[in-house]
């Protein structure tokens, strides 16, 4: 396998699971060529948040982005394909949604601000969570997945790709 082919983690978050729009997420992911490798439906407790958002733990926003993340359950994928994490990185767009590109996963399916939601006493729903650099993408699918859960199989995108 090339040395340009990497796994990445994603996670849908509640807001995207409560709204119904997982699928259409999914297939943007699935359009641009990236091997679904595992996906679950996961209610995430405070401590695998606290592993996952290591960086952020003691931070103002903190309280409110495990409250968020906690709020229902998530979909939780390793997507597998080349350059996988900057490339997932682009289909999903800024952080904040207010600063995504409409034609991101955020700019597309987000309806909101970080001042905003701050204003109103609202939480950060940004819809979706993809890792940031690789050696993150290493951390997050470990803390995320057991290694029978990630599957390795051939992709009819990979003849592409090759
Ligand atoms: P990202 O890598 O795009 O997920 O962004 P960050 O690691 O910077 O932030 C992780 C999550 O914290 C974001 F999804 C949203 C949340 N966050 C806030 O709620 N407030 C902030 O000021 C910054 C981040």
């Amino acid at each position: 396998m090339s040395e340009h082919v990497e796994q990445t983690f994603v996670a849908l978050k509640p807001d995207t699971v409560k709204r119904g729009i997982t699928g259409k997420i999914i297939t943007i992911f699935e359009e641009a060529g990236f091997k679904i490798c595992g996906m679950k439906m996961v209610w995430a407790d405070s401590d695998i948040l606290q592993q996952h958002y290591e960086e952020h733990v003691d931070k103002d926003f903190y309280e409110g982005l495990e409250e968020f993340m906690s709020s229902g359950p998530i979909i939780a994928m390793v997507l597998e394909g080349v350059n996988a994490v900057e490339n997932g990185r682009k289909l999903v767009g800024s952080t904040d949604p207010k600063d995504a590109d409409p034609s991101t996963i955020r700019g597309r399916f987000a309806h909101m601000s970080f001042d905003h939601a701050d204003s109103s006493d609202t939480l950060h729903k940004n819809v979706i969570h993809a890792s940031a650099e690789l050696d993150e993408a290493e951390r997050e699918i470990e803390i995320w997945f057991n290694d029978n859960e990630i599957h390795s199989f051939e992709h009819a995108h990979e003849s592409q790709v090759r």
